[in-house]
């Protein structure tokens, strides 16, 4: 009966080396070295060849009970170090909900966004429409139809981008307010501000700059006058720059307008006493205006003896500028995110 004995040595010895297992990658190396293709039990299935029949009844009864035996084990083995494993991962990879999440950068509105969407937002409460035009312009719509005579000096190289003889990049947002009321086939009124950028050929510097934003308003209608002008004005200084703002008006001219008015609002800062930002006058300019020309109005094909109108015309730089206290009209073009980060706290209005 030597070949029992071997299947009983061989179980001795598997049941020594399970002791030994205390992990997944051990359990499959001893699975390989009995239940292999050239495992230990294939070569106790070779000693069958050479039994005669009762011998291979008995060993080959015993041979099974050893294979159900190792089987068993390994399969048991299997669950349990599986199970170890998977809880030694939950200990490990749990997850700390108290730790600080990461930091997530979003982006901030750019001042000039901010506030002319806020000065938009003040002018179609009051019943204005938001209308835009071309940036490359011509000669006509930039300058003649508003009444900018021939030998102007606004017309000249000097001031003026011209790209030909006739086209050039728009020195105001006036020529899309002449498109508005040109295209008006009913001639009737018209309530509208264009925000937009314009050209001008300046040397740029703290307060100057070749391309800025414009915003510029205009109302026709029967009846108009200077005091709807002042009122609406008047609102909109309010509404920017604070409840106690007073306005005044001085003397002024525009080819487009007459008659013609700077627009003063009295120091946010000082409240009118004098301080470096009114420059000790109290008093800081915010904008152009005016009743619309007649001849503006003729040219657009408006009767000018039945409609009259107001317009006026202000640079969003400078206004943002004084609104937010920035030093550098620069300071908007260069793009520096530590800049643009700073408006997020600022809401528009009061
Ligand atoms: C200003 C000042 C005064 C103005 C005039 C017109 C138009 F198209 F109706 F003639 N739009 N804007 C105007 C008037 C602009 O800017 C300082």
């Amino acid at each position: 009966m030597e070949q029992n004995e071997k299947i009983k040595y061989v179980r001795g010895m598997f049941n020594e080396d399970l002791k030994d297992v205390n992990n997944l990658i051990v359990l499959n190396e001893i699975k390989v070295k009995y239940l292999g293709k050239k495992g230990i039990t294939q070569d106790l299935f070779k000693v069958m060849k050479v039994l005669d029949k009762k011998e291979k009844k008995e060993y080959g009864f015993l041979l099974n009970e050893l294979m159900r035996e190792i089987n068993q084990s390994l399969t048991t083995l299997k669950e349990e170090l599986e199970l170890k494993e998977l809880e030694m991962k939950l200990t490990h990879e749990k997850i700390d909900v108290t730790l600080p999440g990461l930091n997530i950068t979003t982006g901030a509105p750019h001042p000039m966004s901010k506030i002319i969407d806020e000065i938009s937002e003040l002018f179609i409460a009051m019943g204005y429409d938001v209308i835009s035009g071309p940036e490359m312009e011509t000669d006509l719509y930039n300058f003649e139809y508003l009444n900018v005579p021939k030998h102007h000096p606004a017309r000249d190289m000097q001031d003026t981008f011209y790209i030909t003889e006739e086209m050039l990049l728009r020195t105001q947002t006036s020529p899309a307010q002449v498109r508005t009321l040109l295209a008006n086939k009913e001639k009737g009124p018209v309530r509208v501000i264009c925000p937009g950028r314009v050209y001008r050929r300046d040397n740029d510097d703290a307060t100057h700059s070749h391309q800025f934003a414009q915003i510029e308003g205009l109302v026709v209608d029967k009846n108009i006058s200077m005091a709807h002008l002042k009122g609406t004005l008047e609102i909109f200084a309010k509404k920017l720059f604070g409840s106690d703002r007073e306005i005044r008006f001085r003397p002024s001219y525009f080819p487009f307008t007459e008659p013609s008015i700077e627009v003063d609002v009295n120091c946010f800062n000082c409240n009118g006493n004098g301080c470096a930002i009114c420059k000790q006058s109290g008093w800081i300019e915010i904008l152009g205006a005016g009743m619309v020309h007649p001849h503006v109005l003729k040219m657009c094909g408006y009767d000018s003896e039945v409609w009259t109108g107001f317009a006026f015309g202000m640079g969003v730089e400078r206004i943002a500028m004084l609104k937010y206290g920035i030093p550098d009209i620069r300071d908007f073009y260069t793009n520096d995110l530590r800049f643009v980060k700073q408006f997020d706290q600022f809401e528009g209005g009061e």
